[in-house]
């Protein structure tokens, strides 16, 4: 029913945000739930937890030097190229497959993260692209992205199938001029400046932060345009950038808890990654409430990326990050679950307000129900065999937000006949009231029969 397919031409065509696109026999995996979160737009809303935490990291990033352009109103589709091939991913990268991905047809998927704006907006930087007319020029060296984000995943209280992002970007034009014996080039001098100012402000926010990072460069190598001193002082600065934003989100919560009797420090650290379009690359965790919670993912942008967005070889160096806000805007409301964040329920709503952090008080805890769903896997080789990601797209589009989570709770291959048996663990589970059995049953009834039609399982 929210499919909007109209047929022209004998074409099959999906609506999204007002634009019609073809859709593709072997590509086209939206379902109708997802369509219908994409006009959602929560990092807009100004009292909503996911809008309030990133205003808050907008401000608080801009407050030194008013240096980053601000983006918030991308749309969710986006070409296969932006999303993936502009930032070097390898043709065969999981990433890439149509059970992690959302496809509008084979050109265009929703995104998948936000750094697949990366391209166009480092491409609007004045001063930095060779492009012809930038379609909004900035004098800004840098930029801040916040978007809806979409990945076919698992369900449960962390996990939803879009989630949002804020990716942070900024660049250093290299100077070529020649300076007088025994100063340094520009372009450095102008590096160890912003990078002194970062400093002074993280000091002067009293951040109590213990950071950890002891990654070797040996293990995490650079790109070889860029010299040694450039690399230390820009990953520095993109180090001390994502501190500074850290130290602001938790240090008012953090206070609080110490008001209330605990004396926890706030402890991060560095830890190494990979990312195709960075290099070097880290991602940044925190310790809250004895786990390391991942927040962010990061690196120097590989210098293919900025020559994508017209720059010249050589001329310039930076850095780029991506946030994700969703598991932070969870742990500083007091959020339990993640489907809180897209009811329509003014319980939840009206406990928000703009520039306010505040714990989220649960108007009531509806009963859960467990229902199973066992099934042998079809032994014909011709049927499309069944990804988890596909048993979780199902249940998402007959349950909606009544289901809290899914499970693999039994797996086995009969000795005799060979053949591989599944048990999933359902957990039905409304955050706005009760359910009757007539509901849930009839829910597992219709996830029964497609797993069925779709996939051929046999049902035990
Ligand atoms: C990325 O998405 C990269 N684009 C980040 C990046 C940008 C790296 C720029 C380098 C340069 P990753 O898949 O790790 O990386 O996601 C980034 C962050 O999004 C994670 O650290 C996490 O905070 C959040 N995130 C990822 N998956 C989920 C999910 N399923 N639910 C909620 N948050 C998620
Ligand atoms: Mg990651």
């Amino acid at each position: 029913k929210l499919l909007l397919r109209c047929y022209s031409q004998g074409k099959s065509q999906l609506k999204i945000n007002g634009t019609h696109y073809d859709t593709h026999p072997e590509f086209t995996n939206i379902s109708g739930t997802v369509l219908s979160l994409s006009d959602r737009a929560l990092h807009l809303k100004a009292a909503h937890p996911i809008g309030i935490l990133r205003k808050q990291i907008e401000d608080k990033l801009n407050s030194t030097s008013d240096s980053y352009c601000v983006y918030n109103n991308f749309r969710p589709v986006v070409t296969v190229e932006e999303n993936f091939d502009s930032l070097g991913f390898p043709s065969d990268h999981p990433g890439r497959s149509k059970s992690d991905t959302y496809y509008v047809n084979d050109k265009h998927l929703f995104r998948t993260h936000t750094s697949a704006h990366e391209m166009e907006c480092f491409g609007n930087i004045k001063g930095f692209t060779t492009r012809e007319s930038p379609r909004a020029p900035t004098d800004k060296p840098g930029f801040l992205i916040s978007a809806d984000v979409y990945r076919r995943d698992e369900i449960d209280r962390t996990h939803y199938p879009v989630f949002h992002q804020m990716e942070g970007a900024r660049v250093w034009k290299r100077s070529q001029e020649p300076v007088p014996q025994g100063t340094e080039p520009l372009h450095i001098q102008q590096l160890r400046f912003d990078l002194q100012t970062l400093e002074e402000q993280l000091h002067q926010e009293n951040t109590n932060l213990v950071v950890h990072d002891d990654i070797s460069l040996e293990q995490n190598p650079k790109q070889d345009y860029m010299s040694d001193l450039e690399v230390s002082l820009c990953s520095q600065h993109l180090k001390r950038s994502i501190e500074l934003l850290v130290a602001q989100v938790f240090n008012k919560k953090l206070a609080s808890m110490r008001a209330a009797g605990s004396n926890t420090q706030l402890q991060v650290r560095w830890i190494k990654a990979y990312f195709p379009w960075t290099a070097p690359s880290w991602e940044i965790e925190v310790f809250w409430q004895g786990e390391w919670l991942e927040l962010c993912g990061c690196g120097l942008v590989r210098e293919q990326v900025l020559l994508n967005a017209g720059y010249k070889p050589d001329n310039q160096i930076g850095w780029a990050f991506g946030l994700g806000l969703d598991r932070i805007a969870m742990l500083l409301f007091e959020v339990p679950d993640i489907r809180l964040f897209w009811t329509m329920d003014d319980r939840f709503h009206s406990q928000f307000h703009e520039g306010q952090i505040t714990k989220f008080k649960p108007y009531s805890k509806y009963p859960g129900t467990i229902r199973d769903v066992a099934f042998w896997l079809p032994q014909d080789q011709r049927q499309k065999a069944i990804h988890e990601n596909d048993l979780m797209e199902i249940v998402r589009e007959k349950a909606g937000d009544l289901v809290e989570s899914v499970k693999l709770v039994d797996k086995f291959t009969h000795p005799k006949t060979n053949k591989k048996s599944l048990c999933y663990r359902i957990n039905y589970q409304s955050m706005d009231r009760n359910l009757t059995n007539d509901e849930i049953n009839q829910i597992q009834e219709n996830v029964r029969e497609e797993l069925v039609n779709k996939y051929g399982v046999t049902l035990r």
